[in-house]
């Protein structure tokens, strides 16, 4: 029977399924032609894990890799509910964790491999995690989009790992979650039908929703962030945070070296802070993940559902 072996996080609430063992052959080249693989001919893997009846459509999925340089610990390849994300920050952060409960890893700074370049991470002694995001910077200011219902929303194209547009609301209550998730698809399919993008034609497939944080001595803004699959992130987003330390920095509004606390809509906290680079900066991020579960999940021949249940309808943003 073939089976596949996962250690299940929690970053600040959103969950990440680490994959150690069972994945496809993706051969020896970098990660982005592995994601290539993974993504042309071995889609079942993301299926299995993430669709029902396994998974869920909130799940991150993270597979480790052999790396291609030896000074790097794994290779990762993050997915989701609809697809494959260059980087993902709170799942970068569960993947850390799963390695050292795994006794992988021990408290200092590693070397990661993405399809998006390298990162880094140091895993604190208290088991906290700080990750070094790929370079993020703002590509467009106070661009005008028309949304039905909503009129004329304004925000800022950036690139923080993932592209986002992020724009300001006064208030962000969890118990408005249904409403801030209709309101960020309607953004959403407006960007897309307006033909707003990230450089390259880039498609920009998180929108970020800000608002004061619950408590100003606690955090310095709070975040709704929606995810490709229609799914809102439950922690304050590794990527986003370091789209809006890019916005802040462009804007002059948070120095290098400064802190900056961002608030997810469950109340869960990242630090950012972030040095200059060449074309925009490099964040770091903080934050904390736990592990919530071992599993080894059989995917029996005779299952009709062992890939997954398709996706009927489509709630994807
Ligand atoms: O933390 O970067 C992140 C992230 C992206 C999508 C879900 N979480």
């Amino acid at each position: 029977m073939q089976t596949l072996e996962a250690v299940d996080t929690h970053t600040g609430g959103e969950p990440t399924r680490v994959v150690f063992r069972g994945g496809p052959d993706l051969g020896s080249g970098s990660m982005s032609e592995r994601l290539q693989i993974l993504r042309d001919g071995n889609d079942w893997l993301r299926t299995t894990l993430i669709l029902e009846p396994r998974g869920s459509d909130w799940i991150v999925g993270a597979l480790l890799q052999e790396p291609v340089d030896p000074a790097s610990v794994v290779g990762i390849i993050f997915f989701n509910n609809v697809g494959y994300l260059g980087m993902c920050g709170h799942g970068f952060i569960g993947v850390v964790e799963a390695l050292a409960y795994r006794g992988r890893i021990a408290a200092g700074e590693h070397r990661f491999e993405t399809p998006v370049g390298v990162v880094s991470a140091r895993l604190h002694e208290d088991r906290s995690v700080s990750i070094t995001n790929v370079e993020s910077f703002r590509f467009r200011k106070d661009v005008e989009v028309q949304v039905p219902d909503d009129g004329i929303v304004i925000g800022d194209v950036a690139y923080g790992g993932n592209w986002f547009f992020l724009t300001a609301v006064t208030s962000l209550d969890p118990a408005d979650i249904e409403t801030l998730t209709a309101r960020s698809k309607r953004i959403s399919m407006s960007l897309r039908d307006q033909g707003v993008c990230g450089s390259n034609a880039a498609e920009i497939d998180h929108i970020e929703l800000f608002a004061p944080p619950s408590d100003p001595s606690k955090a310095d803004s709070r975040s709704f962030v929606l995810c490709p699959g229609g799914e809102y992130d439950r922690s304050p987003c590794g990527t986003g945070t370091s789209a809006k330390l890019a916005c802040l920095a462009a804007d002059g509004r948070l120095q290098p070296g400064d802190v900056w606390r961002q608030e997810s809509i469950v109340g869960s906290v990242f630090e950012g802070r972030y040095t200059d680079s060449p074309n925009g900066i490099t964040p770091e991020i903080t934050g904390r993940a736990f592990v919530t579960g071992e599993t080894t999940f059989v995917l029996d021949e005779a299952d009709p559902f062992r890939h997954g249940i398709p996706r009927i309808g489509s709630q994807d943003v």
